[in-house]
């Protein structure tokens, strides 16, 4: 539940319940006004026990019918769960239960006993998905009905550590000197390759769908902004149909002039460090929360264990070492897939790097190593990854600023440099050497919370086959 000590009163309200159900002892005898959904309606007669529960807490209201309008107190105890309802009344400490002599007596518990009230909006009946009860429903079930799904107390919580990490990352980036920029998510070139574009009509012309602010973001910094962030939706036509893939999800991306891959590794680690700190100091109500429930399910809980600076750095050369010595099968060249990734992760458990891809395997903005060759005599470059388990979290690298070698890099890649002078010319009046990198969010979020597919920490998610809620 959300910490609502600092917010204001509203037209519905005059207090929260958190408010209220936190601060009981000093509100007893007030007159509070509060709105929320109805998680039980108990009682018969003239007598009704409403237990209600808004996004910051949950309270018991207690109406009975001599003291309230016979047909608000009628609506009420009529009202289906998750119904909502607004009640005015005065707060009271419930009635302590008993205790057998000896055991400790429970912290004292607040109730509102309720004046006048109303039902805002009734729920209709069956509800797709159970709230509060532990109805067994598949993802998809869930997904379609997100807005019920959310009210579930570990979704919500989720939500909130999503919520949490941005703020935290912006926090550290800032302090870094990093500025938050906006750029166009309505393009006319590729910065990944031109396979995966959505294509889109922009009145007379042809444009995509964004798939990274890549060209955009190293722009801002050719153009002196020097340290840049940007966390925005990004676009892939990805036929992929994995836990982990979505076609429109959060890249957190930087730039930062003067830097090279090593430099902005080192961004990403304090970062990422700074999160799990302050997640671990401040959000351990919300893993809380999150564990409960991985409990009801059998699962093991999550701990939040801050990791250790440096991460690990095993350059690709190294990484392909590892997967062959883990009996995998993979050659100088290849890509370092899932079942190759376990192998690295055995040995390497935590967050680690993968610096100096060959640059083959690397898009035409990423700078050559010049001064380092693979075993086969393949050129290196200055890209990284950053991996947890078998999954990659994020992709970087130094850039290329000499226009002549990026124009080769683009030719070499099949791409025609005359499609992208908008990004080329801005490397033509002096360019610094910079670099950044773009991390996927909800994959981190997937290592904090354990979540097992990137739906669940996506408000609502766009796969293949979903474009709704
Ligand atoms: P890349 O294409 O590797 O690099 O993307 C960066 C990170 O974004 C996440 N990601 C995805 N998450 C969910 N669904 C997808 N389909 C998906 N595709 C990517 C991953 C990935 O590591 N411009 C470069 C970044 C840079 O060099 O600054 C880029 O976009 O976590």
């Amino acid at each position: 539940m959300r910490d609502s000590t600092s917010w204001e009163p509203t037209s519905y309200r005059t207090h929260t319940i958190g408010q209220v159900s936190q601060n009981g002892s000093s509100m007893v005898g007030s007159e509070v006004t509060i709105a929320g959904y109805a998680e039980t309606v108990r009682g018969r007669g003239a007598i009704c026990f409403l237990m209600l529960r808004d996004g910051t807490g949950r309270i018991q209201a207690f109406l009975k019918k001599d003291n309230m309008d016979e047909g608000s107190f009628d609506s009420i105890q009529a009202a289906s769960r998750e119904s909502t309802i607004q009640v005015t009344g005065v707060v009271a400490q419930k009635r302590p239960p008993k205790v057998a002599e000896g055991e400790p007596v429970p912290p004292p518990e607040y109730e509102v006993s309720v004046s006048s009230g109303s039902v805002l909006a009734e729920a209709a009946t069956p509800l797709p998905v159970g709230v509060t009860d532990d109805v067994q429903v598949g993802l998809d079930v869930r997904l379609d009905n997100r807005h019920l799904d959310l009210r579930r107390a570990h979704v919500n919580a989720m939500f909130q550590l999503r919520s949490k990490v941005l703020q935290y990352g912006r926090d550290h980036l800032i302090k870094e000197g990093f500025q938050e920029i906006n750029s166009p998510k309505i393009i006319a070139a590729a910065a990944e390759g031109g396979t995966n574009l959505f294509p889109m009509k922009y009145f007379e012309t042809d444009a995509y769908l964004s798939q990274s602010p890549q060209l955009y973001k190293q722009l801002a910094v050719l153009g002196g902004l020097e340290r840049v962030f940007e966390i925005g939706p990004a676009f892939r036509a990805e036929k992929h149909d994995t836990y982990r893939h979505l076609n429109e999800f959060i890249s957190f991306d930087i730039e930062g002039a003067w830097m090279d891959d090593e430099d902005v590794m080192g961004v990403q680690e304090r970062m990422i460090h700074h999160i799990w700190t302050e997640v671990s100091s401040n959000d351990q109500g919300l893993m809380d929360i999150v564990n409960e429930f991985r409990a009801s399910q059998g699962l093991d809980p999550v701990f939040v264990e801050v990791p250790s600076v440096p991460f690990p750095r095993i350059p690709y050369c190294d990484a392909i070492e590892i997967v062959k010595e883990g009996g995998g099968e993979i050659e100088w060249g290849d890509d370092i897939e899932s079942h190759h990734c376990d192998l690295i992760a055995a040995k390497y458990p935590g967050f680690h790097f993968l610096p100096r891809w060959p640059m083959a395997m690397k898009p035409f903005y990423i700078h050559h190593k010049e001064e380092e060759k693979g075993s086969t005599g393949g050129q290196l470059s200055r890209g990284f990854d950053l991996n947890y388990g078998r999954d990659e979290m994020t992709s970087g690298g130094a850039r290329e600023h000499r226009v002549d070698v990026l124009e080769q890099n683009l030719r070499n890649m099949g791409l025609e440099p005359d499609d992208f002078t908008f990004y080329t010319d801005g490397f033509r009046y002096g360019a610094p050497p910079h670099a950044g990198w773009g991390l996927g969010v909800a994959r981190l979020l997937m290592v904090l919370t354990g979540a097992g597919n990137v739906r669940e920490v996506v408000l609502f998610p766009r796969d293949r086959s979903r474009v709704t809620p």
